[in-house]
């Protein structure tokens, strides 16, 4: 009796211990990030345009500093981080290496300043999403839906493509 009983002993620790890294592994899925984004949206496309702009609250709820590094999208040929300098009467967007998140911090990506901008993006309306990936230093990649919404302000704003190489 004594040798079937050890090994249903042992039959049920090693069951119990894979049941725990089962558990725990799913547990360290489920973890939230350290990185969350709010009211993110696109700005509607007019018909013939192939460029837009995704803008954000990014949340950095960590003890860590956290950068925003890279983007992508599944629907545009290349995502680029930009910010916007006044220039005379002009806003010029120009490329960023990366947006910074401070720790317990967040930072405000949005018309006239910091976005995310798609280009060669497939022509976006309102009540479209678009899927977006953000690449975090720390956090690593966050996967969004992105809603496409009209900006609040118009196009008023007076913007030119304009890349610094
Ligand atoms: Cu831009």
């Amino acid at each position: 009796m004594q040798p079937v009983r050890n090994g249903f002993f042992w039959i049920t620790v090693m069951g119990f211990a894979f049941l725990m890294i089962g558990y725990t592994g799913s547990m360290w899925a489920a973890m939230p990030s350290d990185i969350q984004v709010q009211g993110a949206w696109v700005r509607a496309m007019p018909p013939n345009a192939t460029t837009s702009a995704a803008y954000m609250v990014i949340e950095n709820k960590g003890t860590q500093d956290d950068r925003l590094i890279a983007a992508r999208s599944p629907i545009a040929g290349k995502v680029e981080l930009h910010n916007v300098q006044k220039e005379g009467d002009l806003m010029k967007m120009f490329p960023v290496e990366h947006i910074d998140v401070p720790a317990s911090g967040s930072t405000v990506l949005q018309p006239g300043g910091f976005h995310i901008m798609l280009i060669d993006l497939k022509n976006s309306k309102v009540g479209d999403q678009v899927p977006l990936v953000l690449t975090f230093q720390q956090a690593g990649d966050i996967e969004l839906l992105v809603p496409v919404k009209e900006s609040q302000m118009g196009q008023k704003l007076p913007m030119q493509h304009h890349h610094r190489q």
